[in-house]
């Protein structure tokens, strides 16, 4: 009984690792990588991919609207940072969420540095520099 139990729990470990794992380590496939190449031609836009956000750094003029698509299997969520009160910047913050293939865009009209990150996955970061 005891060696079932055991079994059990060794099952479901390993299972909900493995969940955890492919939901943190999603990679970016080579349709996803030319998609991403062909939006970036545009350089008022960033794109989202499962790897974060490219370009990392972009640098705009003022009254300058930024495109941000999806192209991740995440939710996206663009907001300024800080996560979660999204206070430096308040207005630029999505307040919704993009899904894959969808986008979302923001006109700055406030000059300075804006970090922002996916405000469903706070570890992906990147900056906005409206000149
Ligand atoms: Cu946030």
């Amino acid at each position: 009984m005891k060696i079932k139990i055991a079994i059990v729990l060794v099952v479901i470990l390993a299972v909900s690792g493995s969940i955890y794992f492919f939901q943190n380590n999603k990679s970016v496939s080579k349709e996803d990588l030319k998609k991403t190449e062909e939006f970036l031609k545009n350089d008022l836009t960033v794109v989202y991919n499962n790897e974060g956000f490219n370009p990392k750094e972009i640098k705009i003029k003022k009254g300058d609207t930024v495109k941000f698509i999806n192209q991740s299997d995440r939710k996206m969520w663009v907001a300024s940072n800080n996560h979660p009160e999204h206070d430096i910047y308040p207005e630029f913050d999505q307040k919704d969420i993009s899904l894959k293939g969808t986008e979302f865009e923001f006109k700055f009209d406030k000059s300075g540095t804006w970090g922002y990150h996916n405000h469903m996955y706070s570890n992906h970061n990147a900056i906005v520099i409206v000149e």
